[in-house]
């Protein structure tokens, strides 16, 4: 729907239109975002954020680019202040083509001869045109106009002239009959006493507009009930704008520490997030050719575990809110801060629940009878190039994935070297199983700092006695191009002789669980890197983990 039509649909509803003023994109983009129906492009808003008196000094071009990137920056109608449209009826035609143009949904023209004076500045000249002269401009404006639906409509500054009434209810008349689509009565009076004056006389069937700025205590309610159809609340963005710089400006002066300053500001992440700087990344992954190899992740997410009851009645696990967001969610904006927008989801139980944008989907249909490594094989077209694998009930900090990333080797899975002191206070409960690993260089609390160093998997299996295990498999491993094409081979040569029968600790390769395959691949003399960890990441397996989870995801 264009936004004449959008604005012709809110006109013929049974709501009032709020309004609200805006000065820029932002500002206007703020106002959507609240939820408002429609912004108004103000004169006075545009001209103080310019720092000229709203008195048509900014020329119609200057005010058509500030228009031009507020419509280009929200979705909804935005009327435009045009003042007395720059001119005669000639300019005022121009005007309109050039706004409609721009996609807004209408404009107002007000009767003030140009050059205008804000309706609200004291002191000053004010003088409005003779009323055919006025009439005239809105014949123009309608014959000018291309859409039926776009909105012109007239306002009478009558009352802000000090012309009664009687002026006001004869110009509203002659206005409406030329062809408003809408009637401003403009006020500056303390109270609503005015506009509700107006109202009682006006027996036109035209609709009638408030802006009330000077009666501040009339609500949208208030003013409805009176007969106004929109109500616009000018010059907001600009007030209370002007007031919050002044206010940290002057906190500033005196404390010379931004940090005094932090309670009054929207953090940076704010602002990347209204100018779309997700869309700038992914334009950037699509588009800038760059000398990064392509990087995928496969997030095996398809599992049911009985243990999550009842919390994964109607969700799968992965959806599981921890700290107000799900999992998974948490694991994708981990890989798109680490430059992995190429992202792959194994979904299974309830998988109509996982539906994240530009993601690539597979499902594992026999998750119920079925484990990891067939999750995993799930998406085997994408086990062509480098790929990262990630169990979908992790929790990990960044720097836990960015070292897995730089990580050498064609085979390598993250190993938590601090697995025995998880969690500090209890203990792991002798009763839950581990995917437990022993390498060949062992690292304690005094040697955590030396985990850069290269290490070798040498076993990684449930059944390593814990005593002699040396760490835990986290759920997170690389595969580089030739790490997943051996791995391939190794599959598809296990999978036929290993359909019924065990296959490492598992009953049959259906079953098989990631460390079955890494012993396989270890047992045939591949080399399995580990990527030392000393804590930084959390698993969701069961209820106690979760109630930890939710708990403590600050100090993992
Ligand atoms: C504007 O916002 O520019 C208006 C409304 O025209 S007012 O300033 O309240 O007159
Ligand atoms: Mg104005």
């Amino acid at each position: 729907m264009s936004r004449p039509e959008q604005f012709a649909k809110l006109l013929s509803g049974t709501k009032p239109i709020i309004s609200v003023g805006a000065h820029n994109g932002l500002s206007a983009k703020l106002v959507e975002e609240a939820g408002f129906d429609t912004v108004w492009a103000g004169g006075l808003e545009i001209s103080t954020a310019m720092c000229v008196p709203d008195a048509n000094i900014l020329s119609m071009a200057e005010n058509l680019a500030v228009v031009r990137n507020i419509t280009e920056s929200v979705k909804i109608p935005v009327i435009v202040d045009s003042d007395n449209g720059y001119g005669n009826a000639i300019n005022v035609m121009r005007m309109i083509e050039q706004y409609e143009s721009v996609g807004v949904a209408g404009v107002c023209i007000e009767d003030n001869v140009f050059p205008k004076r804000n309706s609200f500045y004291v002191g000053v000249k004010r003088e409005l045109e003779p009323i055919n002269e006025f009439v005239g401009k809105l014949r123009a404006a309608r014959k000018a106009k291309s859409s039926d639906q776009f909105a012109i409509i007239a306002r009478t500054e009558a009352l802000i002239a000090g012309m009664g009434l009687d002026e006001a209810l004869n110009r509203a008349t002659a206005y409406s009959e030329a062809g408003a689509d809408m009637i401003l009565v403009h006020s500056k009076a303390k109270d609503a006493s005015e506009v509700k004056a107006f109202s009682e006389i006006w027996k036109g069937s035209t609709p009638l507009v408030s802006v009330p700025t000077t009666y501040s205590g009339a609500s949208v309610k208030d003013l409805y009930a009176l007969g106004y159809k929109m109500i616009i609340f000018a010059n907001i963005a600009i007030r209370t704008s002007i007031m919050s710089m002044a206010n940290s400006f002057s906190a500033l002066k005196s404390s010379e520490r931004l940090m005094q300053l932090e309670d009054s500001m929207v953090p940076l992440g704010r602002l990347f997030d209204i100018v779309g700087l997700d869309v700038l990344k992914t334009n950037e992954q699509m588009f800038l050719s760059t000398n990064d190899q392509k990087r995928t992740a496969v997030i095996l997410a398809a599992g049911f575990d009985k243990r999550m009851m009842p919390l994964v009645h109607q969700l799968p696990k992965c959806m599981l809110q921890v700290k107000g967001k799900p999992i998974l969610e948490r694991q994708i904006e981990l890989l798109k801060n680490s430059g992995i927008s190429d992202i792959v989801i194994v979904r299974g139980y309830m998988g109509d629940k996982i539906r994240y944008p530009n993601i690539r989907y597979y499902e594992n249909a026999s998750f119920a009878n079925t484990h990891m490594v067939s999750s995993l094989f799930s998406a085997e077209n994408e086990m062509d190039d480098e790929f990262v694998m990630i169990y979908s009930d992790i929790l990990f900090d960044q720097s836990v994935l960015e070292k897995l990333l730089k990580a050498q080797g064609d085979i390598c899975v993250v190993v938590d070297h601090a697995w025995r002191e998880r969690p500090r206070e209890t203990g792991i409960p002798s009763e839950k199983t581990l995917d437990l690993v022993t390498t060949s260089k062992q690292f304690d609390r005094s040697r955590f700092l030396d985990l850069d160093e290269e290490n070798h998997v040498l076993t990684m299996a449930k059944g390593i006695d814990r005593k002699l295990a040396h760490g835990e498999f986290i759920g997170m491993a690389k595969f580089s191009k030739k790490g997943a094409q051996v791995t391939k081979e190794v599959y598809h040569e296990v999978l036929e002789k290993y359909k019924d029968k065990p296959f490492h600790e598992s009953s049959s390769i259906q079953m098989a669980s990631f460390p079955d395959l890494i012993q396989e691949l270890i047992a045939r003399g591949i080399e399995v890197r580990s990527v030392d960890i000393f804590k930084g990441w959390m698993e969701v397996d069961d209820l106690y983990d979760y109630g930890m989870a939710s708990a403590r995801t600050d100090s993992v």
